[in-house]
């Protein structure tokens, strides 16, 4: 018999390679996608199955998580071993903007999938897991953050994701639910969304070195983080689900780097070598060099990057820095992929678009570039 899973969040990142996992390991997979007034299934096209093929393990339900009536049908439905919520207003600085959906999707929506699988009277069959978040921390009472230190969150994004942590905990603990928080800290990969940092970065500067855009606007470039690769993160969520008791695990590199210095690792892997100058909102990096074997559109003196306070959120998590030993005794992991790996995949991904984008171009084809707010 095929373990069956549900996931929250199938379109996004860490739901498409958790699928991809999934399926891998011969899991009948099944993914809630919100309905759209465009496509969104760019991230899980190319694992998409036909409906009249013979025996599919691969099947996509439309829901929400703010509608507790469909997602306890499909609960119902689908009856899952196994329930990934991954779904969420995902975006700290745009919980900012709207505080109340955020609550009712990233806080409320992990309640009604507990509430769906009490009613259902699933809570022995099925196990959960809980897409926790570093931002749980975000003023830091300890460095590095493990599963004992404090929480104080920053946001509306982490104060939702907060009541989301304890009532998994509590749901664990009232009804002995197999349930479990990972406390992921920032994951990334070339299917990270546009708006978030790193992917904001690689983004523009691939389109900078092309010529297809001039400047990257950013916000706080001092802020650190503690970022791993998508990949190897959604392997530690399936893990999670797969001992012998449930626990709260931190999922962390145990390195960190700030946004500065990303942009500058991604800048080196294009050939490009910058220098920031400057300070607070006058702050903008200079192109020292530019590698004359590449077919790099910009020239050393150029200022790429510079600071729009558009982008400074009203409180800011400065540093985030984890320790992930907990998860490498007992759960025996080691992330695969080192951050320079990650950088690199990312530029090459983004570098690629781009390279198409200013051939188009130059075809006299139409560019949409869509900028990463
Ligand atoms: P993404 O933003 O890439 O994906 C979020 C997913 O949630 C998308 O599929 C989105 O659908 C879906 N979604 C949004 N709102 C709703 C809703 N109302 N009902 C149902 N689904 C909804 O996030 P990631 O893949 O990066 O992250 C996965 C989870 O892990 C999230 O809960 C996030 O908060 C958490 N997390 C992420 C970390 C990271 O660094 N990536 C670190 C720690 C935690 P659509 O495609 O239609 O927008
Ligand atoms: P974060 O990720 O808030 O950590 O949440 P994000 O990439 O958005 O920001 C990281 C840091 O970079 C600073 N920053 C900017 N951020 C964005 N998005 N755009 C900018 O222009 C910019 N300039 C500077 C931010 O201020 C911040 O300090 C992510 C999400 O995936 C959450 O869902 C998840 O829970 C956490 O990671 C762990």
């Amino acid at each position: 018999m095929k373990k069956v899973a549900l996931i929250t969040g199938i379109t996004g990142q860490d739901g498409s390679y958790l699928a991809e996992y999934l399926l891998a390991k011969n899991y009948e997979v099944h993914g809630i996608k919100r309905r759209a007034s465009s496509f969104n299934t760019q991230r899980i096209d190319h694992i998409y199955q036909d409906k009249h093929q013979e025996n599919p393990s691969f099947f996509l339900h439309y829901g929400d998580l703010t509608d507790a009536s469909n997602l306890t049908r499909i609960i119902q439905d689908v009856q899952p071993d196994e329930i990934y919520n991954l779904g969420a207003q995902s975006h700290v600085a745009v919980s900012f903007e709207s505080p109340e959906y955020t609550a009712e999707v990233d806080a409320l929506g992990a309640l009604r999938l507990l509430e769906a699988i009490r009613f259902l009277g699933l809570e022995k069959k099925c196990r959960y897991y809980q897409a926790s978040t570093s931002e749980l921390y975000g003023l830091v009472q300890q460095i590095p953050q493990s599963e004992r230190t404090p929480f104080y969150p920053r946001s509306p994004y982490g104060v939702a994701k907060l009541y989301a942590y304890w009532i998994t905990v509590n749901y664990r603990e009232a009804y002995g639910m197999y349930a479990c928080n990972g406390i992921l800290f920032n994951h990334e990969s070339e299917r990270r969304g546009e708006t978030f940092v790193t992917r904001k970065i690689t983004r523009s500067l691939a389109n900078i070195s092309q010529g297809l855009e001039k400047i990257l606007y950013l916000g706080n470039i001092d802020a650190k983080r503690d970022w791993g690769h998508a990949k190897d993160y959604v392997e530690m969520q399936w893990l999670m689900l797969q001992q012998e008791k449930p626990d709260d695990f931190v999922i962390a590199t145990g390195q960190q780097y700030s946004v500065r210095e990303f942009v500058m690792i991604a800048a080196k892997k294009l050939g490009i070598e910058l220098v920031f100058e400057g300070n607070g909102i006058d702050e903008v990096a200079r192109v020292v060099t530019v590698d004359l074997t590449t077919d790099i559109q910009i020239k050393p003196g150029d200022i790429i990057l510079k600071i729009d306070p558009r982008y400074y959120r009203p409180a800011e998590v400065e540093t985030l820095l984890g320790d992930p030993d907990k998860a490498k005794k007992l759960l025996n992991w080691q992330p695969k992929i080192s951050f320079e790996e990650m950088v690199e995949e990312m530029v090459e991904h983004d570098l690629q678009v781009a390279r198409k984008d200013r051939l188009l171009k130059q075809h006299g084809f139409d560019v949409h570039l869509n900028h990463g707010e």
